[in-house]
């Protein structure tokens, strides 16, 4: 078996504990890789619905199995195309692929959402294979909690790889890509500003670089000028782990091989370095406050507790009670909401 995640494994047969009896029918169709039952959960956790996160609750202690890989660039450097060759190639080793296309527009009946679908159906009748879009639109509470809640769901569903696809611009996506082990960034010739992207921000959050669309003239000095990047930076040294160039043309199929190899490779890198534990308490980190965050700031503007919020605003008005202990008030009150909450269920 190759290095790298595990081998194809059914999971409802390999999951210890309560039988699919007991569990709620959305979970044991996720472990039963119904798509349409993940499909579900997917937009039941988009629109941040209870019962997403109850059977989120069920499958989260099942994941941490899929290697989970961002992909990331700037829009129309063949990201999506790159992705279903890398499918192809990932399908052809045995291995079963999950792809989020996070589309940060509100349009998702848009060109690009379209383009990809049409792109992926060889793959519609293969349960090897997921597709899923995410929009701003569609994500209440946030696209980067979605998306990561949907790819926490496909690595219990049992999928070997999760890919993210993301457009390589702004906060969000930034936070996406920040959650997935081996980071992709794609760039392209041609594009003037591609490099500048890169210099702002995406550099540094790259495990793997590759020049798509290879196949054209220009591909050559795009190569050459990344290859300058990253010798100025030091990043690449600074963990142990040399960033690999990879050039692909995503429509010839050249390079994919090479590209799988290189995810692998960083995979196992990631688990013998200790460098995975670093990274997954990282996005622990991130991913709980950034939550927490949002709890706190929906039940500052929740109608059914705004009550208590208000006559709290009152006692500090009238000088009854400071603003410290107020906050305080506000958050230990959250928690005792929660718990009751979780008694409820
Ligand atoms: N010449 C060339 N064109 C490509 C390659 N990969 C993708 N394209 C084209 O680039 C355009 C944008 O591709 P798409 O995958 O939708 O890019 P995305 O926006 O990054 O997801 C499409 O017309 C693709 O056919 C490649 O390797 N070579
Ligand atoms: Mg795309």
């Amino acid at each position: 078996m190759p290095a790298g995640p595990r081998s194809k494994v059914m999971p409802s047969a390999s999951v210890p504990g309560s039988s699919p009896r007991e569990r709620s029918d959305l979970v044991a169709g996720v472990l039963d890789r119904k798509p349409s039952a993940t499909a579900r959960l997917i937009t039941a956790l988009e629109n941040n619905r209870e019962d997403g996160r109850a059977a989120l609750r069920e499958l989260y202690p099942l994941g941490g199995r899929a290697h989970i890989v961002g992909l990331t660039g700037a829009p129309g450097s063949g990201k999506s195309t790159l992705v279903a060759s890398l499918a192809r190639c990932l399908r052809k080793r045995g291995r079963t692929v999950a792809i989020i296309a996070v589309d940060p527009s509100s349009s998702l009946s848009g060109g690009a959402i379209l383009g990809d679908r049409i792109r992926m159906q060889e793959h519609a009748l293969d349960d090897g294979v997921f597709v899923r879009s995410m929009s701003t639109r569609g994500a209440l509470g946030g696209l980067s909690r979605a998306t990561v809640d949907a790819a926490c769901v496909l690595d219990a569903a049992g999928f070997d790889y999760v890919i993210i696809e993301t457009v390589g611009v702004g906060q969000a996506e930034i936070d996406i890509v920040r959650c997935a082990q081996t980071v992709v960034v794609v760039s392209v010739p041609g594009l003037g500003d591609d490099i500048q992207t890169l210099k702002a921000g995406l550099l540094e959050v790259a495990d793997i670089h590759v020049v798509n669309k290879a196949d054209r003239p220009d591909a050559d000095k795009t190569l050459a000028e990344l290859r300058m990047l990253l010798t100025l930076d030091g990043s690449s040294n600074s963990t142990g782990w040399r960033i690999p160039l990879i050039s692909t043309s995503a429509l010839a199929g050249s390079g994919i091989e090479e590209l799988a190899d290189d995810i692998d490779r960083h995979a196992t890198w990631l688990r013998e370095s200790g460098e995975l534990a670093r990274r997954e308490e990282a996005a622990a980190i991130a991913r709980v406050s950034a939550i927490a965050r949002d709890l706190i700031s929906t039940r500052l503007g929740s109608p059914a507790e705004r009550g208590g919020f208000v006559s709290l605003v009152h006692e500090v008005v009238d000088r009854t009670l400071d603003p410290h202990t107020a906050a305080q008030r506000l958050i230990v009150s959250g928690s005792d909401l929660t718990r009751s909450t979780e008694e409820r269920r």
